[in-house]
């Protein structure tokens, strides 16, 4: 296994291996298989093109062959920062067939998140479209220093254009199954983001188990409307899943609902998965924005917690089942059965997919609390890797010894197996499914000359769950900085805008813990009583 990581234990290997649940096969495997039996059935739809499964499975080819000879070799790392388009897809496949490795970056991430990205993965390529939604991409690319290739897609500018790179393929070792295939990012609770290791099979093992879940086959139409770089969209059963089953992946170039309904309707979409306050968006447009749902089977709603009100009238108001997803870039993925009553659905975050999850749900000191209670969720199975990549140190803390992830979630466990999410333990942020690590935004705020502390919780939101509120001590000499000076500060610092502080709250000094840390907790409450908030609307309150 590629060097920082961290492999299952070979008792664990062989179990998952003997019991079906890990493959002697690399991700893609099955893309030639289909392509072989049914070339001109369609695998991807943007709005304007298309490309059948025969063609993606060349393109795959002639894009690893091309790869190959810019120069990449098997084990190298890749930086893909591209929105929801056909190239994504076929790149991915590409580097799977090359054996190279993709480190999925989001769309929205700046100069920040993306420098630490190539550094950390010592990454050999960056892919960038050359411009998203009114930004300029190679802008980005020109300051971020490391990758040796820049390749786009689109007009290049001084880079290669992705289109470009293309060869005649040639037979290349395939990669070895328990290899790691990806790297996923984690949402981040401590400092930058982490990167997690999938090997083929832990993932191959996580596509097809959510595909099953979601009865996903080849009559369905899938519709990636999150970005598809997270792991919800690319194999919650998402992008890869979809592909598996031979069904159809269509590719929404924003989350919009402008973008979205007229998809839905033109591509009689069957599945997507949301985050709740697009789910929250749907259930308020659906009836009034004249667009036919109708050939909506399965909505999923995942990444941030659904309330159960919602969860309940989102099935009768689109004429279709709702399936709660509770997953995370570490592995474990919890979604409600597509035959779970009604009320499980609305009120519960659903089981563990596979029979070999283990769970355990602890209190502050690690010991199991009593049946039914409240406590922290620690998880390992044959799809949550052992450790993040090239993060010794942080993975002695965020694992156990016996190898059971703490997922820093408050959870409940119900007679049934179903899972309750109530809250987390970790220091972070759910921007309506969008991560915050509270410590990163803090060490940026600190570098402004103005503040001498600082401290940055959520705050409750009607609309999206949570938004970021951020509490300055001034320091002796500056004026207390704005909200609008200290986002444009942040902004420069190249931070991506969900992570921007929603609000700034100037204090003289913080309330602190009797070991003498910061006190989020009261600062949480604080913020709640200026916001005239309940107690209880957000789910951040209970940290320990
Ligand atoms: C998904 O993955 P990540 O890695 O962006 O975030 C994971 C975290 C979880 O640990 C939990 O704190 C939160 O997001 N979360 C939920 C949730 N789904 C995720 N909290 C409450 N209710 C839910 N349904 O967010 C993700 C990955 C795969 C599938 C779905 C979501």
């Amino acid at each position: 296994m590629l060097a920082g990581c961290v492999p299952w234990p070979p008792e664990f290997a062989r179990r998952y291996t003997e019991r079906g649940y890990w493959r002697p096969e690399p991700l893609g495997t099955r893309l030639r298989t289909l392509a072989r039996a049914d070339a001109d059935r369609v695998a991807l739809v943007e709005p304007a093109r298309r490309m059948t499964y025969g063609e993606l499975d060349r393109r795959a080819d002639r894009l690893a062959a091309g790869l190959r000879r810019a120069g990449l070799s098997p084990g190298d790392r890749v930086v893909i920062q591209l929105p929801n388009v056909i190239d994504f897809v076929t790149l991915c496949h590409a580097l799977f067939r090359l054996g190279a490795l993709p480190v999925f970056a989001l769309p929205a991430h700046r100069e920040s998140e993306l420098a630490h990205l190539c550094a950390m993965s010592d990454a050999t390529a960056l892919v960038i479209p050359d411009n998203y939604l009114g930004f300029d991409h190679r802008e980005l690319a020109r300051r971020v220093t490391g990758p040796e290739h820049v390749f786009v897609v689109g007009e290049p500018a001084e880079f290669v254009a992705l289109d470009t790179v293309d060869a005649e393929p040639e037979p290349l070792p395939a990669p070895d199954p328990a290899d790691v295939a990806l790297f996923l990012l984690s949402g981040g609770t401590t400092g930058l983001p982490k990167l997690i290791p999938r090997t083929h099979q832990d993932y191959g093992y996580n596509l097809r188990i959510s595909a099953e879940n979601a009865g996903l086959t080849a009559a369905d139409s899938y519709l990636a409307v999150l970005p598809i770089g997270h792991n919800y969209a690319l194999a919650c059963p998402g992008v890869l899943g979809t592909l598996h089953v031979g069904g159809r992946v269509v590719l929404a170039p924003t989350p919009s609902v402008e973008d979205v309904f007229p998809l839905i309707e033109r591509e009689r979409v069957t599945v997507t998965g949301l985050v709740p306050p697009l789910a929250l968006l749907w259930l308020e447009m659906a009836g009034i924005a004249g667009a036919d749902l109708s050939s909506l089977r399965l909505v999923q709603v995942g990444g941030a917690k659904f309330g159960a009100d919602a969860a309940r009238r989102f099935g009768p108001a689109l004429g279709c089942k709702v399936q709660q997803s509770f997953g995370m870039a570490e592995g474990l993925l919890c979604q409600t059965a597509l035959d779970d009553p009604p009320e499980t659905v609305a009120t519960t975050q659903g089981r563990p997919l596979s029979p070999d999850d283990e769970i355990r749900v602890v209190d502050a000191s690690g010991a199991a609390v009593p049946d039914g209670e409240v406590g922290e969720l620690l998880t390992r199975g044959p799809y949550t890797p052992r450790g993040y990549y090239r993060a010794e140190e942080h993975n002695a803390s965020a694992f156990t010894s016996d190898g059971f992830f703490r997922t820093g979630d408050l959870v409940r466990l119900l007679p049934s197996g179903h899972l309750v999410v109530e809250g987390r333990v970790k220091d972070q942020i759910n921007r309506g499914g969008d991560k915050v690590a509270a410590d990163e935004v803090e060490d940026h705020l600190l570098a402004h000359p103005a503040v001498r502390e600082c401290a940055v919780v959520a705050m409750p939101d009607p609309l999206i769950g949570e938004r970021t509120c951020a509490f300055v001590v001034p320091g002796p000499r500056g004026a207390a900085p704005g909200l609008a000076e200290m986002v444009a500060f942040l902004r420069d610092r190249g931070l991506a805008a969900y992570k921007l502080p929603d609000r700034l709250e100037v204090v003289e000094s913080f309330p602190h813990t009797a070991v003498g840390k910061v006190d989020k907790r009261r600062l949480r409450e604080r913020i709640r009583e200026l916001t005239g908030a309940q107690p209880g609307s957000t789910s951040a309150e209970r940290g320990r």
